[in-house]
């Protein structure tokens, strides 16, 4: 999504949410929330469209007082409503709409009831059973407050890859347009692909007489609301979704060296620089040097060189063996984008998805890829508008129509989502399943299970003589919900005897399998799958993440289900039965 898409999505949201906590005008809520979703499912850059009112209103759900709202934003990087709304209610209740299960109404009364006006507030108040007297407030509702709220601490204040990733690469972007900025990349964890990210850190190269302008541009982005540090090498800002970015300015001589030092992981420095210790040189972010003289630094590559390694690919870096490959020139040539030939997983309208058949497999046909499986929500899944057992048998014969249709652009297989229930036995009768071309089977209820418990039921999944995918197999929601926590170990043995893949879930949320247990997978020669889960527009893009994860575990595109040719993925799926 575009930076500005983003931006929007998230302060008409915020805006809806404050005036929901005063309890006053409905019909403003509904127009910011309507907002936001439009925002949010947009394919255009709405900055590309450009503050003119007509043009926005143009766009189906902007009215009027959004479309000038938008306007506003576009021209100033601003909404002056927002200002407003916000000096209306004490700052610390913005802190907690972060915490899952505590809506806007719920803080409304909160606040106004029992005068909570900050998590402290909130904290205090939970060590005794008080508020379980307020309307729609229960001990068990407060209980799962006081979870919901010991997790997020335990998670701090991290974002998701997906969210750091589009504004850095939208920050990169503006780089690019200035004239004296030679080079420019993103480093931190976020170059390293972890899941869940701290800060932005980004390196520059420049001559040092222009760091000064370079810096003043970069606090003058739209998306930075505060300055934190305000050096001329090292600037670091906050921006509107509080996400604080780091910018270090370097000569080019440099470059490589601090890409390098502020790429991390920490622990891989250190092996690093004991490297260049023990061949009486010095390893820091200006360069590798022996006595005065500069061995390299202006790129990675040949620090690395010549310090006797194989260049190691960012997503690595975590001291976790690649230092030996690396030695022997023997790491692996992970996966890239572009070898993602199929998606396994994803929704239509018939669940609870955005696209019609025929749109996902455009959608599909257009990013190149040679197969897509309509995998909806099975019936377990009342919110998601999941298929009973009739309205499956019809979907199918509709997927058919549209495959057949389509056959020329695109291969369309059958599928289904289909619940893992509590006990491990599958939401529909084998009779049905055995009409699906694809099925990928997941845990969605029953996610704080008990570890045996949750190993035993996806064991029996497993066992299912249909199964071809065991999909985001903990249910984790990354920074809201733990998911279940399986013996990996034997869920992998179960699946590589069975020979099923097991998935990534690339949306950014999930990355479910996680980097280690994806690497133990590919270990023990389990093949896996990158799917997307799409719900909708842009979806296909978080495609991305999951390949990121899939390099952090070592996979080449040999370990990757989604990388067949489509004879090759045909014949595996057979295989599967
Ligand atoms: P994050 O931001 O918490 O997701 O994780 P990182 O890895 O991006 O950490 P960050 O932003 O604090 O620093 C970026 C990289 O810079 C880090 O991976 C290693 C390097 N670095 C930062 N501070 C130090 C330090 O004090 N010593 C060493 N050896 N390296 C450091
Ligand atoms: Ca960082
Ligand atoms: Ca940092
Ligand atoms: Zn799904």
């Amino acid at each position: 999504m575009s930076q500005a898409n983003q931006t929007l999505t998230y302060l008409f949201a915020e805006m809806a949410d404050v005036l929901e906590i005063l309890g006053v005008d409905r019909f403003r809520v509904n127009a910011f929330r309507r907002a936001s979703r439009v925002l949010d499912g947009l394919t255009d850059d709405i900055a590309s469209i450009g503050p003119d009112i007509k043009a926005l209103t143009g766009i189906e759900g902007i009215g009027r007082g959004t479309a000038q709202r938008i306007a506003e934003f576009l021209e100033t990087g601003n909404i002056s409503d927002r200002g407003e709304l916000m000096s209306q209610i004490p700052g610390g209740l913005i802190e907690l709409l972060s915490i899952p299960g505590l809506g806007p109404k719920t803080i409304g009364l909160i606040w106004k009831q029992a005068g909570v006006e900050s998590l402290d507030d909130l904290k205090e108040q939970l060590q005794h059973d008080d508020l379980a007297e307020l309307p729609g407030l229960g001990p068990k509702k407060l209980e799962n407050i006081r979870k919901s709220i010991s997790f997020s601490e335990s998670s701090g204040d991290r974002v998701h890859l997906g969210t750091a990733m589009s504004l850095a690469r939208w920050f990169v972007s503006k780089f690019i347009e200035f004239d004296d900025v030679q080079q420019v990349e993103y480093a931190g964890s976020l170059r390293r692909g972890q899941e869940t990210i701290g800060d932005i850190d980004l390196i520059v190269a420049a001559d040092p007489k222009s760091a000064k302008t370079i810096s003043n541009a970069f606090k003058s982005l739209p998306p930075v609301t505060e300055v934190l540090v305000n050096g001329t090498t090292k600037t670091s800002v906050r921006t509107t979704d509080g996400l604080q970015v780091d910018l270090r300015i370097v000569p080019p001589e440099s470059y490589g060296a601090a890409l390098m030092y502020f790429t991390g992981s920490k622990e891989h420095n250190i092996v690093m620089r004991q490297r260049a210790i023990s061949r009486k040189m010095r390893l820091n972010e200006y360069g590798l040097l022996k006595g005065k003289m500069t061995v390299a630094g202006r790129t990675e590559k040949e620090i690395y060189r010549a310090l006797d390694l194989a260049p190691i690919p960012p997503e690595l870096r975590e001291d976790r063996g690649e230092f030996n490959l690396a030695e022997s020139d023997e790491l692996p040539a992970l996966i890239k984008l572009s070898d993602i030939r199929s998606e396994l997983h994803a929704h239509t309208t018939a669940s609870d998805g955005k696209w019609t058949i025929k749109e996902l497999a455009l959608a599909a046909a257009e990013r190149g890829f040679h197969t897509i499986a309509i995998t909806d929500h099975s019936k377990g899944q009342a919110q998601a508008n999941g298929l009973t057992n009739e309205r499956l048998e019809q979907h199918i014969l509709e997927i058919r129509q549209v495959a057949d249709q389509l056959k020329k652009k695109i291969t369309i297989l059958a599928g289904s989502e289909v619940d893992i229930l509590s006990d491990g036995k599958l939401d529909y009768p084998n009779s049905l399943l055995e009409q699906l071309d694809v099925v990928v089977a997941s845990p969605h209820a029953a996610l704080s299970q008990d570890p045996k418990k949750a190993t035993t039921r996806l064991m029996q999944a497993i066992d299912n003589p249909h199964i071809t995918i065991l999909g985001h197999p903990t249910g984790r929601l990354l920074l809201r919900r733990e998911g279940l926590s399986p013996d990996m170990r034997q869920v992998i043995t179960a699946a590589y005897e069975r020979g099923i893949a097991i998935e990534i879930n690339a949306n950014t949320w999930r990355l479910d399998l996680r980097d280690t247990h994806a690497r133990a997978a590919i270990e023990a020669g389990v093949k896996l799958a990158i799917n997307t889960d799409a719900h909708g527009p842009g979806d296909l893009d978080q495609l991305l993440y999951g390949v990121v994860t899939a390099r952090r575990a070592g996979a080449t595109k040999h370990d990757i289900v989604n990388c067949l040719s489509r004879e090759a993925l045909n014949r595996w799926i057979k295989g599967t039965k």
